[in-house]
């Protein structure tokens, strides 16, 4: 059974190192080695999400779908092909020997005609995933509920101006908590695809937030009713699904949940490309989630320079993700968090080996990427020069302003009387650009 879908790929890919010609081999990835004191496995917390990789068929707007997937073909009975996804995409994740997934409730299981029979073949197939885990391993990294897809959320699930489809929702992130919570899932997300507008002609802005807090409240009084201790992730995306959501970027999400009390119950999911739709850099999102106490986990994907939507690439800079990596090691790393490849292949690329080309390529990135954050971490190349940077808050007059020891008269009196008399200084800039270049192309690599 396990060599169904995926015939070429005897057991497990195996590692390879940087000399190794065969492409279904890691090149940096090895989960045992250990990288300033810690698994590589264990550093970046790979999963792997049910819904690009075995849900789509590689359709788009503007045609149907391309990709060889037997398992989303040729049978009439909903669940049994529900079953047959579910082989498949245990049998790649055992096999790529990615310690985690990922998934929505309608990517397991079918909806039914009515809510309880949804409910129903959600539990059915939780039973089976229950199995899959228990045979290979796989760990739930974060379940979520689909709350875009049906047409019954096109205005929105918690901000929709109908409150029974503010009850409908309830009711599947309820379900979906608890299979969470019994699939021991080290988080849960909510992105909200369709909390936003599409209009301001149409839109009470003020009674939406308020329905968004409310539901948001909810759901964290649901996790401690039922004893979950994972975290519950928001996902900032800016646009796309909607003209404009809510939950814009990292400090909006800080905003909201300080607004509604809610700050000690969220953390951010933070998305490359959601990141970059907003106007920002990944490694900008990474720092600011850090500094401002929210972050959570990622889900690591790339867009495209020139193209303005989510397209959801797998990750291959390392330069950009070194600097993501540095600012996650060398602040404790991930806790409950991990990389989760919310990455979509391109449309040509049908075969069904092209999912493992494409994870190989995105973690072999990462992995890369993880021994030059530790290079930088262990020869202090940022460290150092930001300490100095900000030295003299730590004594004298920077320590009294912070200390709250000098009104704005008596720093106004003192500037007065002379004394005072601030020298600019480098930034250094180009200076630290070429430092993180040269571990970047020279940190550890392997034999
Ligand atoms: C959409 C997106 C989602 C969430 C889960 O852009 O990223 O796949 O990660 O609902
Ligand atoms: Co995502």
């Amino acid at each position: 059974m396990s060599s169904e879908f995926f015939p070429n790929v005897a057991e497990r890919i195996g590692f390879g190192g940087l000399t190794s010609t065969e492409p279904l081999a890691f090149k940096v990835y090895e989960p045992d080695r250990m990288v300033l004191g810690k698994r590589m496995e264990d550093h970046l917390r790979i999963a792997v999400c049910l819904w690009h990789s075995f849900n789509w068929p590689g359709t788009d707007v503007f045609g149907s779908g391309t990709f060889d997937r037997p398992w989303l073909e040729g049978t009439a009975e909903p669940m049994e092909a529900a079953r047959a996804k579910l082989e498949a995409a245990f049998e790649f994740i055992a096999k790529l020997g990615a310690p985690f997934y990922c998934f929505h409730d309608r990517d397991i299981a079918p909806e039914g005609a009515t809510f309880a029979e949804s409910a129903a073949n959600l539990d059915a197939m939780v039973d089976v995933a229950a199995e899959h885990m228990e045979r290979t391993g796989a760990r739930l990294l974060w379940g979520t509920a689909n709350l875009f897809s049906h047409p019954r959320y096109a205005a929105g699930a918690a901000t929709n101006p109908d409150p029974e489809v503010f009850a409908y929702a309830a009711a599947q992130v309820r379900q979906m908590l608890e299979v969470t919570h019994r699939l021991d899932g080290a988080n849960y997300v909510l992105w909200g695809g369709r909390e936003g507008y599409e209009t301001l002609l149409n839109t009470d802005l003020r009674r939406e937030e308020e329905q968004l807090a409310r539901f948001l409240t909810l759901v964290a009084e649901h996790k401690h009713r039922i004893g979950f201790t994972g975290t519950l992730l928001l996902e900032p995306k800016p646009q796309e699904p909607t003209k404009h959501q809510y939950d814009y970027d990292s400090a909006t999400v800080q905003g909201f949940l300080a607004r509604h009390d809610l700050l000690d119950e969220y953390r951010v999911n933070i998305e490359v490309n959601h990141a970059t739709l907003a106007g920002h850099s990944f490694h900008h999102e990474v720092a600011t989630a850090i500094a401002i106490g929210l972050f959570g986990s990622v889900d690591v994907n790339r867009g495209d320079y020139q193209n303005g939507w989510d397209t959801d690439q797998f990750p291959n800079s390392v330069d950009e993700l070194s600097l993501a990596l540095y600012e996650i090691v060398r602040t404790g790393g991930f806790t409950t968090g991990g990389f989760n490849f919310d990455t979509k292949l391109r449309r040509q690329s049908m075969d069904r080996y092209d999912l493992f080309h494409a994870h190989i390529g995105g973690i072999d990135t990462l992995a890369r990427s993880l021994l030059v954050a530790a290079d930088m971490i262990e020869s202090g190349t940022l460290e150092g020069p930001r300490i100095e940077r900000y030295a003299a808050w730590d004594t004298g007059i920077g320590a009294e302003i912070l200390g709250g020891g000098a009104s704005l008269a008596q720093l106004g009196d003192r500037v007065a009387a002379g004394g005072i008399e601030p020298r600019p200084r480098s930034g250094r800039q180009e200076e630290l650009e070429n430092a993180v270049n040269q571990r970047i192309w020279s940190a550890d690599r392997q034999p």
